[in-house]
């Protein structure tokens, strides 16, 4: 084989099968590459676990591109801006205590720390259902994205995780396709999804590190998939309850699995 061209093809193909191959028995399986889904990744994958992320769309980074209508700044609250540390990312302080960074840097950085501590994303790459096992959730079920948007009738692949972490944002798909497929009952008030509610920052923020953890048997939610779930208000712009969200589903995984080795 002498033509560069096809020692190009061969590089890649060898490589991305070796990444998806060694991403069928995983530790953690997180779908959304939004914030939560990011930080989430990045701790846990700091601990040395197999840890994979799967996102629908082209590029990582949910919606924290567009910061606040499209207006491309963020904001998190006090004690998120550790996080804003721990990821190099740079910001700056209101007279109200508020921490400002750019949404470019933020997601950058998000990305960057994240696939360096051992994250591997799989973007172009849509979760369309759960193996599910005794009502208990071992794993994901994957298809490319291309073919979710054609509709075309392609049977999918199965990846296996110990833990699962639905940080898909507002629509909470993952869980809601867990509900009405299995029928599993979830660990809310009524077993069921209970839907995000209207606006209010303070409480938003406060609610979804509240809730973010485990909601079904294996199943974890972080960020806005936590309000949905569990029934809390939106946050609007304010990215720091996403952070400290994926940080926290991250501990609670990482002790699970510390106990049960
Ligand atoms: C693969 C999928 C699938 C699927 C969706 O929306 P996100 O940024 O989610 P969070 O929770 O990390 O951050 C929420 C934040 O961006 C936000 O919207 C806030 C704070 N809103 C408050 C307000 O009041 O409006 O990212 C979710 C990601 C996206 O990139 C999706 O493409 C991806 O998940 N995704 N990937 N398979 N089935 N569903």
């Amino acid at each position: 084989m002498n033509f560069t061209d096809i020692k190009i093809s061969k590089a890649i193909i060898d490589d991305y099968f070796r990444k998806l191959t060694s991403s069928l028995e995983l530790d953690v399986a997180i779908v959304g590459a939004g914030p939560a889904g990011l930080t989430a990744g990045y701790f846990i994958a700091k601990q040395g676990y197999r840890v994979s992320l799967f996102e629908r769309k082209l590029s990582a980074g949910g919606g924290m591109w567009g910061g606040g209508m499209m207006f491309n700044t963020i904001v998190v609250g006090k004690g998120a801006n550790d996080i804003l540390d721990e990821f190099g990312i740079r910001y700056r302080r209101t007279e109200d205590s508020l921490y400002i960074a750019d949404a470019v840097e933020s997601v950058g950085a998000l990305i960057y720390r994240s696939t360096q501590a051992g994250l591997r994303i799989f973007n172009l790459i849509t979760v369309e259902d759960l193996l599910v096992k005794d009502g208990k959730v071992e794993g994901l079920v994957i298809n490319w994205s291309p073919v979710e948007m054609a509709s075309l009738h392609i049977d999918p692949l199965t990846v296996q995780s110990r833990y699962s972490v639905d940080a898909t944002g507002h629509p909470l798909e993952v869980v809601r396709t867990l509900c009405k497929k299995s029928g599993v009952q979830l660990f809310t008030e009524t077993g069921d999804v209970l839907g995000e509610r209207s606006m209010c920052a303070d409480e938003g923020e406060k609610f979804v590190l509240e809730k973010t953890g485990e909601v079904a048997p294996n199943m974890f939610v972080a960020g806005m998939a936590a309000c949905a779930a569990f029934g809390g208000p939106r946050m609007g712009p304010i990215f720091g309850g996403m952070l400290l969200s994926g940080k926290k589903v991250a501990d609670i995984i990482t002790k699970r699995l510390k106990e049960k080795k």
